[in-house]
């Protein structure tokens, strides 16, 4: 694993007559040596420089995680040599043009004040762009100290983001400043954008897009669309209206949306609208087991389960805990806590496969669906995510029983789930139906799944979280690479007994793309924790084929058919989480200082929106 710049420098002094009397070089030492003395010595030097060169890989123990990292990235191009820190020609070209207009960026300074805690990331930069880049080589996967703020301290300060400075966030920027004109033309105030119709969609009539996209235009420092967005949720935003929403769906939207904005920007309205909102989802919590009911109106504060089942999804009622603790912080009333709080303990009481949970829970009894599927796609997914998130946001101090189930499930992942094609060697995580029979199958929400098993790994948990997440990283990749308009499908399957030809294949049914951030958001984790730009390099080339097959003319569109490069089967729908999370993630996976959101400082709820971390 040595480069060819690891060698042992030995100085050896130049021969030079003009040497000071009684300072004899070392050559004519070395000249006035016996044969036998001088053997002896290239034998010792020879032995000390084996000892030296097998103590190496001891010595930088903390630094191995790195370098499996690096060596084990997707074959890809890599935009440095990572052992000798040359560019390569290929790499020159694609770094200048990246950041060929730096010195044309205007630093626009908010009027708002810095923010001591948060500022030091953004000046880690410097005004050399190269510099962080420099230092990509040397970047480790760090363990996370512990940053946290204090308990009692509110985050009434602000964040100053200056805005893109390469070529790629630049790109990234364009993109959300056209997605945001389409939809303030065709469906402003809506849920999202329907960008062929030209019109729009309402899902539960809460302008969904503004405000999920309020701490995105934020960062990525969009001051005139954040204006916009920021004044509509302050004069229009309104909570009181007779109408059913999905309890999980507006938390971590609307809710995480809110309180992202108001971390960043420490602008009171979005407190307001905050606590106003989490009182009027608080129904959800009066079922008579504590997990709380799927859906609730917003108007008459009544409750239910939904429609079609008696049962909530158990990845749903799992995932409000960051942000109705988070409420609980900034309000300091202990009522939003305490009902999330119910929850983890009642599924934490609840008998698992090895740490593994059923997809669906009954919020009158409190109990799994028998025999329902395990899975870490729809339905499953974050409940996993939030057991590590939570211990994260509390400083790594409090709710030790998450962690211990976030271990078990994991260990219950690798022993049940995980499996590895048999032609091209990937491992993926399949799914049990009936909570027993294994299906190759691999939603693309699984993807989100090897970001969160790096941060959790650079938090302290096993190293065989961090083998799990390489591997995934890569096949992840893969699902986007294998099809002819480099975008994943919605489902992939997996070759097990010889059924495909190829050991990654798409049903036609589950083609479609639907402007996911999953993968890109573990693309995301694992350059800002690693440093390696290699990360940054496959999100570049993702994010090119999203703007070549998902631009339209008046914004972003789902599409029906990732197999067809020539036929995508548009469908007209821009969801939110293409500007809160997809653009976002882009943005940050791009930037030149990949502690633009520090991690030691926050931690992402499920719809990417930014929740301090603190010491309780
Ligand atoms: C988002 O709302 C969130 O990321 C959620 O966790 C899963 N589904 C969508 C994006 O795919």
């Amino acid at each position: 694993m040595h480069g060819k710049n690891d060698h042992i420098f030995v100085p050896i002094a130049p021969t030079d007559t003009n040497v000071a009397p009684g300072k004899k070089s070392c050559r004519r030492y070395w000249n006035q040596l016996s044969r036998l003395q001088r053997n002896i010595i290239i034998v010792l030097i020879s032995v000390l420089c084996v000892i030296l060169l097998l103590s190496i890989p001891s010595i930088q123990s903390n630094d191995s995680a790195n370098k499996e990292l690096i060596s084990n990235h997707i074959q890809i191009t890599p935009i440095r040599d990572q052992t000798n820190n040359d560019l390569t020609a290929f790499d020159v070209s694609k770094r200048k043009s990246k950041h060929q207009d730096d010195n044309e960026i205007q630093v626009q300074a908010n009027d708002l004040n810095s923010n001591p805690i948060l500022d030091d990331a953004a000046n880690e930069k410097g005004d050399d762009g190269n510099n962080v880049m420099a230092n990509n080589v040397i970047d480790n996967v760090e363990n996370v100290q512990n940053s946290a703020i204090d308990e009692g301290e509110i985050s009434t300060k602000v964040k100053v983001f200056k805005g893109p400075t390469n070529d790629w966030q630049r790109a990234v920027v364009g993109a959300a400043k056209h997605a945001w004109s389409g939809y303030k033309k065709f469906a402003w105030g809506h849920d999202n954008l329907k960008p062929i119709s030209m019109g729009s969609h309402d899902w539960f009539g809460l302008g969904l897009t503004i405000v999920d996209s309020l701490d995105t235009l934020y960062i990525m420092n969009m001051q005139e669309e954040y204006e916009e967005a920021r004044n509509w949720v302050d004069s229009y935003l309104k909570f009181d209206v007779n109408r059913d929403v999905n309890l999980f769906e507006v938390t971590i939207r609307v809710l995480g949306g809110l309180l992202g904005a108001y971390h960043l920007s420490g602008d009171k309205m979005f407190l307001t609208k905050s606590t106003e909102l989490g009182n009027r989802l608080m129904p959800a919590f009066s079922s008579p087991s504590g997990i709380p009911y799927s859906d609730v109106n917003l108007g008459t504060m009544v409750a239910h389960s939904p429609k079609w089942s008696p049962d909530s999804s158990t990845s749903e009622v799992t995932t409000i805990q960051l942000e109705f603790r988070d409420l609980t912080r900034i309000t300091n009333d202990p009522t939003f806590e305490n009902a999330a709080n119910k929850i983890n303990e009642k599924v934490h009481n609840l008998e698992k496969k090895n740490g593994l949970v059923p997809i669906f829970i009954n919020a009158n009894t409190g109990t799994f669906r028998n025999f329902a599927t395990i899975s870490l796609g729809a339905r499953g997914d974050s409940y996993y995510e939030y057991l590590v998130k939570q211990w994260i946001q509390t400083g790594k101090k409090t709710n030790d029983f998450l962690i211990e189930d976030y271990i078990a499930a994991i260990d219950g992942v690798i022993e049940h789930l995980v499996r590895r094609t048999p032609n091209e060697k990937y491992v993926y995580i399949g799914e049990l139906i009936n909570g027993k029979d294994f299906k190759p199958k691999m939603d693309h929400l699984t993807c989100f799944l090897p970001g969160t098993l790096l941060l959790g790994y650079v938090n302290g948990m096993p190293e065989s979280h961090l083998h799990l997440a390489q591997d995934l990283i890569e096949t992840c990749y893969q699902t986007y690479a294998k099809q002819p308009t480099f975008l994943s499908p919605e489902i992939v399957y997996f070759n097990l007994n010889g059924e495909s030809e190829t050991d990654i294949y798409v049903k036609s049914n589950d083609a479609h793309n639907l402007l996911r951030p999953e993968f890109v958001e573990s693309l995301y984790y694992f350059y800002a924790l690693t440093g390696n730009t290699t990360y940054q390099e496959m999100g570049w080339t993702i994010f090119q084929a999203f703007e070549k097959y998902t631009k339209v003319k008046n914004g972003y569109t789902s599409i029906g058919n990732v197999k067809n490069a020539l036929n995508t089967r548009p469908r007209d729908m821009m969801e939110s989480f293409y500007l809160g999370e997809l653009l976002k993630y882009f943005y940050l996976l791009f930037s030149d200082n990949r502690k633009e959101i520090d991690l030691e400082k926050f931690v992402f709820n499920t719809e990417a929106h930014p929740i301090p971390i603190r010491n309780n």
